[in-house]
This record gives C-alpha cells, structure tokens and sequence, in this order.
C-alpha cells in the first residue's frame, strides 16, 4: 500500500494517543474522578483511526458508550474532552454529556449514544439531509454486534438502500453485547452479511489497521461518489471488561488472552518497524510526548469549574 512514512506515523501515534487516554482515563476513574460510568476501546483502535483518517472535518459520524476513540480519531480537542468526562462547564457539551453522549459540531461529531443501535437512525438522517442539501458530505455510523439486531438498525439500512444514501455503517464486532457473547443472540457469523437482506456492498475486516483503512477508503468513495451506502464489520477485541470496573468473570481467560495477543497497535507497530518506518526510539518518543499532553489535559479538567445542576435547564427549547 501506498502511505507515506509520515502518514504512517501519524496513525500510529492516533492509536497509542487512544489507548494512553483510555488508560489514563481508568485511572482517574478508579480515583473517583469521573461520574458515571466509562466504557474503554483498548484492544479497538485500529478501526476509529483508519475510517477517520479517509473523512473530512465537514462530514458527519455517530457513535457509541464505547465511543472515545471515535472522537478522538475524528480530531476532538483533548482538553475539551477530559474537561467533558469530568463534569466540567468548559467540557465539549458543557459537562452535560459526559463520557457516553459526546457530540462536537464543528467536526461533525453528531453524539455517543447510550441507546444501544440509538445513532444509527440519526447517523441515516443527517446522511439524508446531506444528500438532500447536495453537501458532499460522507457520514459513518458505529456501532457493535450487538446494535446490529435492534430495529433501528434494519429500518435505517433499509432507507439507506432505498435512497442510496452516502453513509458508512461501522460495526466494531468485539463478539460481546455487555455480558452475552454473539453467538447467544444471533445465528450468523458474519454481520456484514445482513447487508445482503438490504441489497448493499457487505465488507468484513480483521482488527488489522491495513485491511481496514482499504476497506474504509473504498466505502468512503463509493458514498463520495453516489454509490450508495455499505456495511462494513471490523472483527476486533475489546480488552477489558463492558465497562471499567467490570471484571469479566463471564469471559473465558482464553478469550481475553487472545484478545491481548492479537492485538491491533502491537501488529502496526511491528509492521512499521519491520519496514524501518519506526525504530524503538521513536516509539519511546511519541509515548512521552502523548503522556505529556494527556498529563496536561487532565490538569486542565481537574481545575475547570465543575457545572452546576442548576444550569442544566439552560439552552433547551420546547
Ligand atoms: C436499547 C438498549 N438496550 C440495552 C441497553 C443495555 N446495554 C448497554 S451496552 C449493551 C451492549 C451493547 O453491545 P454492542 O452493541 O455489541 O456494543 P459494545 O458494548 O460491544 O461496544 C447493552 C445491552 C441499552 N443501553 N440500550
């Protein structure tokens, strides 16, 4: 594949940039630093890095509880972020949307959604729209396996067929809905094979970045170029538990092994430092520089003003 040495880097550095601030982030949770609840994407970085990397800031995407990596590889401002998770008035959403209903306008982020399959018919919309007002704009839609057998998924793929619409839907197959692993819920295997049912492109890839950034750009295009939507399913791994703090007493140690052992950062890093696009030294670098940045984003939230209840009120309209 034809990806320039910097480009390389720059994905590389997005993927760990994810997983230092998800790790970071379950530490300060651990530390009670952060209501709610938080859901990690270690083990899932590969795909939100290589789709985003194929968008532009104008177009649109929706995603998950699960849904950091998303924002972030769509170019959220970290500060802005980790000021949201802890609550802050200066957060992205005014401290109103923590960790699982983040939104950012400006780059198109239309929200996280608590909803299991809940953006995937507002992820259709803003498609429609799009295509309505002639924009140019793309829209990709995550979501899990576990999405994928909501009504609102097979109403949405049904209207994306029907109008052709310029979407990509994204299911990140992680092979657990919360504690119910996939084969509990449904008979298939491959979850791009629904496309079928809807006379869509269906496209699978595994938790590798190369197959996934091949597969994103040509489902981009094709929704770039009025060729309509497809289904595109990452088999990837989720680390650690539903949510952090869940210890997976459910999960075979097996399954959790595995999921380490093929992990999506570890096979990027080797391939980029097997072509010498990487050396050790480099790695060390950019782990430092990411550290130091996420270091100074949660400084800045700790000491950001935290919003009141009293102004949750504000900004809505009936
Ligand atoms: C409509 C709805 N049903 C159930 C839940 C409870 N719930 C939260 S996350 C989840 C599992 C989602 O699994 P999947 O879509 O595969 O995403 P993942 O958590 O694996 O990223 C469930 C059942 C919910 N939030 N919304």
């Amino acid at each position: 594949m034809q990806l320039a040495k910097d480009e390389l880097v720059g994905f590389y550095r997005k993927m760990v940039r994810i997983r230092r601030v998800e790790e970071k982030l379950m530490e300060v949770f651990a530390n009670a630093e952060i209501p709610g609840f938080i859901h990690s994407c270690i083990g899932q970085e590969a795909t939100p890095v290589a789709v985003c990397s194929h968008l532009k800031q104008t177009d649109y995407m929706s995603n998950t509880h699960r849904g950091h990596g998303h924002a972030l590889a769509k170019g959220i401002d970290l500060k802005l972020f980790m000021a949201e998770l802890f609550g802050r008035r200066t957060g992205i959403c005014r401290g109103r949307s923590g960790s699982m209903h983040l939104a950012d306008r400006n780059l198109g982020i239309l929200g996280a959604n608590g909803i299991v399959g809940g953006g995937i018919p507002i992820a259709t919309g803003a498609a429609f729209a799009s295509q309505y007002k002639k924009t140019g704009q793309v829209t990709v839609c995550f979501f899990g396996e576990g999405a994928s057998d909501e009504g609102t998924f097979h109403e949405s793929l049904n209207i994306a067929s029907l109008k052709k619409l310029p979407i990509v839907y994204i299911c990140e197959n992680n092979q657990w809905a919360q504690f119910t692993p996939q084969e509990v819920h449904m008979t298939i295997k491959d979850v791009y094979k629904r496309a079928n049912s809807y006379d869509i492109r269906g496209a699978g890839a595994p938790n590798d970045f190369f197959p996934i950034y091949e597969a994103a750009r040509d489902a981009v295009q094709r929704a770039r170029n009025g060729d309509g939507p497809t289904l595109l399913e990452v088999k990837c791994n989720r680390w650690y538990g539903h949510f952090v703090g869940d210890a997976q007493k459910y999960r075979p140690e097996e399954s959790v092994k595995r999921a380490r052992e093929e992990d999506c950062i570890l096979k990027f890093e080797k391939a980029l430092l097997d072509e010498r696009v990487l050396q050790k030294q480099d790695i060390e670098r950019i782990e430092k520089e990411i550290d130091g940045e996420i270091a100074e984003a949660v400084e800045f939230a700790r000491h950001e003003p935290v919003a009141e209840a009293s102004e949750l009120m504000q900004d809505l309209y009936v």
